[in-house]
């Protein structure tokens, strides 16, 4: 016997969009029609199925008064009902489209309320949910209002003959999983719930319901043509520029245009009889001309960053002080552009982009990528029976954010492969709005698009591209290319940033691109600090890779964003110290110079001994200029390194940033630093225990260092290891070679150390081994020469590859133990982690820090906090110098501890001191998804010699 039964529960799985909701339209908040937030407490009962429960408890009467309770806007997930759950693309449910598991959790929600006293008891009213994870079903006072899909778009319902002055009930019944859910297969937390705001707002007779506001501008004549649709009439004020004109007619005055760069609002009104509207209107035009994507008649260069919402207690319920904290740090790292992965955001967002100044690529909430294990095959997009969901999803973004100016571009969805249902979003689009450009990424011949867009593309395919050599579609040929996204900031990285940048400053065609991601997703956790996929038990999950973003979850900057602060930064400040010029480069597309304020230094061993203003004209944007330095402060002293430093900092305080906020850096040379040198007088001496060199003490029979005056020194000897990062590890997906794969497999994190001659020479204590892993050929011959002049210590390390080396190394350098460090003081590249594909950001200096600080605490423990270009640096009483630089990192843990935690808590610090100094470190790359380093960037195991000078600091 088979049958199905036809329940009140088949909305859920029904491929419509939902019922009962009003059309969408503009989101936006009135003058004066009165609105009532419904965000609180709500009462809450789970259960794990959709049909579990019948619908009494939408009927007013109904005692929900035992329930739980659960904040709204938020997820029960994080509220102690139920767990999260973390796939990439791997639906976590059976593919049966559009069916659903019968285990579905359902949560019901329930909030009485009261209209306030002054509620006007005239007109209608509209209960708006600005986003329900992933089908809700509405009832107010009983009655049914319908039921939604569309997790992050806005749904509203007429109540108005519905609502009592006191105890009116709405109900609200929200399943996990729905036929929705197969549209929203993004790379993140599933995480049902009303996450968004839920409002009650008071249509007054007249009132405006939706407008559309038309502002562009004409770059030659340098005017602006305001016009606002209406589809109540009405008359539209732009005060500042005295405008008063009827809905629907059209006014143009010279205006100051907005830009990301110049983020220029006018406000404005839009008055029906009913209702004043506030407008922020930004006037802008952007078009698609000579094969590139221009604004205000320039082309512009996206520095963009991929942003999903995330906040580390409350998910995808972000406030408005956590979206502005995102919009400033962007701006403060000289970003100007934001993908809005992979759904439009909270609508205040997309305000505070307006007025802050960002670029904004308007992503719909689309995502079909777990078809893609089944080579596309029942893909929803391809499917009819689905077109109006995505028509209507289409629908719910445009409508609701067309008003932005800082959208310039509509994008289709994420990763949901081609078909015929993203033709029809696109042809809507195009047609509804004419004023903005479509992006998809998933269709690389561009039927839909205006923009030939990729991700992860490798460097030497975006060159290619850049050079109009990649073939193509005819039409693809002729559009202009971003990378929306690449750079993958999972854990320590990405590398190879600075040369993609390059890539993009010297072709038009490349637009810039956006990094993937902005922020972690992890989740705060009492025991393990940041949790990730798999640490909620999860049948399926993807493990840290949701841990990918230029930011920490608690939004502390991670080095990523530091490095891509400084290679996007917005002034080429290039110098020649030898002929004390420096050329300054406006590498804006709109601003000019006069917001900033130049300043040069001179640094003598990397203090700086001298400073001072430079005056630099306000540059046009793509201006350059050469500016004449001051002449070096006299008193330099000679036999020293010397350097400047130009910076670019606010002239004063602006809307995202204070005064003195530094934009932009260059540095460059004038005398080289002078290595140090350790005359070879001193001669070592052996007792029956140890043997004594100088101001240093070895073991007899090992010739391991065991002293330096009195500074305890252990375990001295090569390392080649490191924690592998995640983009060591790369992706499994990836073709090209995964190194710290291959790392383990050569047994790199397992060297074994024979000794093989212990030597005592007239003026030097030799020690000859072999470095070498079980069950493989090959191996690193290397010797250890210590000479002293009595007072300093030198260590001369000569490292010489045997056998057939397929693989890059780790890192190549010493590692020792001290028994007691905390602060620590060095002249170098700092003041953060830096790595030989991520040190633009870099800077030369004398730096200090602690054991402590040195750490970066990627969610993931890995390798990190790596220093470089390092003249010296002291610590635990030592003073290193080296020859050539070095770069270091000191730890309270061991690599092998560091690459066995999982979690930030699993790290246990120690008293003793894990120091090591590397003659060469492998490049970053960014292989967890994209390119690993590219071969510049590799430490190939050759033959190799480096010093340090060792002594103790007094
Ligand atoms: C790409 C996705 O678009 C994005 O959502 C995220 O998953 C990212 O990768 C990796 O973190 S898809 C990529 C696997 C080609």
């Amino acid at each position: 016997m088979s049958f199905r039964t036809t329940t009140a529960i088949d909305y859920v799985e029904d491929v419509a969009p939902g019922s009962g909701a009003l059309p969408p339209r503009a989101w936006y908040a009135s003058s004066d029609a009165k609105s009532l937030s419904l965000n609180g407490t709500w009462r809450f009962r789970l259960s794990p199925t959709a049909g579990a429960e019948d619908d009494s408890f939408a009927e007013p009467g109904y005692d929900a008064g035992a329930w739980a309770e659960v904040a709204v806007p938020g997820h029960w997930v994080l509220q102690g009902h139920g767990s999260p759950i973390y796939t990439n693309h791997l639906y976590p449910f059976p593919v049966d489209p559009p069916r659903v598991p019968t285990e579905n959790p359902t949560g019901d929600h329930v909030r009485v309320f009261d209209l306030p006293d002054d509620w006007p008891s005239d007109g209608g009213a509209v209960l708006r949910f600005d986003g329900v994870e992933s089908c809700a079903r509405v009832w107010l006072n009983g009655t049914e209002l319908g039921e939604f899909k569309g997790s992050r778009l806005p749904h509203e319902f007429a109540v108005g003959q519905l609502l009592k002055p006191a105890g009116n009930v709405l109900a609200v019944r929200v399943h996990q999983w729905s036929a929705g859910s197969y549209l929203e297969d993004q790379d993140q937390w599933w995480l049902p719930g009303i996450f968004r705001d839920v409002t009650l707002l008071h249509r007054p007779t007249g009132s405006v319901r939706d407008f559309f506001v038309h502002a562009s501008y004409d770059h030659v004549t340098g005017e602006g043509t305001l016009r606002v649709d209406s589809d109540v009439e009405g008359r539209v004020t732009v005060p500042a520029l005295d405008i008063d004109v009827a809905t629907g007619e059209s006014m143009t005055v010279a205006v100051e245009p907005w830009s990301a760069e110049t983020p220029r609002l006018y406000d404005g009104r839009l008055v029906t009889e009913g209702e004043s509207v506030p407008l922020r209107i930004g006037f802008r035009t952007v078009v698609l001309e000579d094969g590139l994507i221009k604004v205000n008649g320039k082309a512009i260069l996206f520095k963009g960053v991929n942003r999903h919402e995330w906040h580390p207690e409350k998910g995808r319920a972000l406030d408005l002080e956590t979206m502005r904290e995102d919009v400033l740090l962007m701006k403060r790292h000289n970003l100007n552009a934001v993908r809005t992965s992979h759904y439009p955001p909270h609508p205040a967002f997309l305000d505070l982009c307006d007025e802050y100044g960002l670029w904004v690529i308007d992503e719909c909430d689309l995502e079909t990528h777990g078809f893609v294990e089944q080579s596309w095959r029942d893909n929803p997009v391809d499917d009819e029976r689905w077109t109006p969901a995505l028509l209507d999803r289409a629908a719910r973004m445009v409508e609701r954010d067309k008003n932005h100016p800082s959208v310039v571009f509509w994008s289709l969805g994420n990763e949901a492969g081609t078909g015929r249902g993203l033709t029809a979003m696109a042809e809507w689009i195009h047609g509804r709005d004419s004023s903005r450009l479509v992006h998809y990424e998933g269709d690389w011949n561009c039927r839909d698009t205006d923009v030939y867009s990729r991700m992860y593309a490798f460097h030497d395919e975006v060159e290619k591209i850049g050079r109009k050599l990649d073939g193509g579609t005819r039409k693809r040929r002729e559009l202009p290319f971003i990378q929306c996204e690449y750079g993958h900031a999972m854990g320590n990285g990405p590398g190879g940033l600075a040369d993609y940048q390059k890539l993009f400053e010297s072709y038009d065609r490349l637009q810039g691109g956006f990094i993937w991601e902005w922020i972690d997703h992890g989740i705060k956790h009492p025991e393990l600090g940041y949790a990730y996929g798999g640490d909620f038990g999860e049948e399926l999950h993807d493990g840290n890779f949701v841990c990918d973003g230029l930011i920490f979850p608690d939004r502390t900057p991670s080095p990523g964003l530091v490095e891509y602060k400084k290679v996007i930064e917005p002034v080429g400040i290039e110098g020649d110290g030898a002929d004390g010029t420096v050329r300054v480069t406006n590498k804006y597309d709109f601003a000019d110079l006069s917001a900033l304020a130049f300043e040069w230094s001179y640094q003598v061993d990397g203090e700086t001994v001298e400073a001072g203003a430079l005056s630099v004209p306000a540059l046009a944007p793509g201006e350059s200029a050469d500016v004449k330095l001051p002449e070096p402060p006299a008193d330099a002293r000679g036999g020293s390194e010397t350097q400047w430093t130009v910076r670019a900092l606010l002239a004063s305080d602006t809307a995202w940033g204070p005064k003195d906020h530094e934009v932009a850096w260059g540095q460059f040379p004038v005398s080289a630093r002078p290595l140090p040198a350790v005359a070879a007088t001193d001669r070592p001496t052996a007792s029956e225990e140890l043997i004594y060199l100088g101001p240093a003490s070895f073991d007899a029979r090992t010739g391991t260092l065991k002293t330096i005056g009195g500074v305890d020194v252990s375990a001295l000897r090569l390392d080649v290891w490191r924690a592998p990062t995640d983009n060591d590890d790369g992706a499994e997906w990836q073709t090209d070679t995964r190194y710290g794969m291959l790392w383990r497999k050569y047994g790199l994190h397992r060297m074994q150390h024979r000794l093989d001659a212990v030597e005592l020479g007239d003026d030097a204590l030799t020690v000859r081994t072999r470095v070498a892993p079980a069950a493989w050929e090959v191996g690193l011959s290397t010797v250890y020469r210590w000479t002293s002049d009595g007072t300093k210590l030198r260590l001369t390390v000569s490292v010489a590859p045997e056998g057939d080396w397929t693989v890059p190394l780790p890192r190549l350098g010493i590692r020792f133990a001290l028994a007691q460090a905390d602060r620590v003081k060095w002249f170098g590249g700092g003041p953060g982690e830096a790595y030989p594909d991520t040190k633009s950001a870099s800077m030369l200096g004398r730096w200090h820090s602690t054991v402590d600080e040195l750490q970066t605490p990627y969610v993931r423990p890995q390798e990190n906090g790596a220093r470089a270009d390092v003249r010296w640096m002291e610590i635990g009483g030592l003073r290193i110098e080296g020859d050539p630089e070095f770069w270091f990192t000191a730890r309270r843990w061991t690599t092998e501890q560091l690459d066995a935690a999982r979690h930030r808590t699993d790290l246990t610090p120690g008293d003793t001191v894990w120091v090591n100094l590397d003659h060469g470190q492998h490049g970053i790359g960014s292989q967890s998804c994209g390119p690993g380093p590219l071969p510049q960037y590799f430490l190939r195991a050759e033959p190799a010699e480096f010093s340090f000078v060792l002594s103790e600091v007094n």
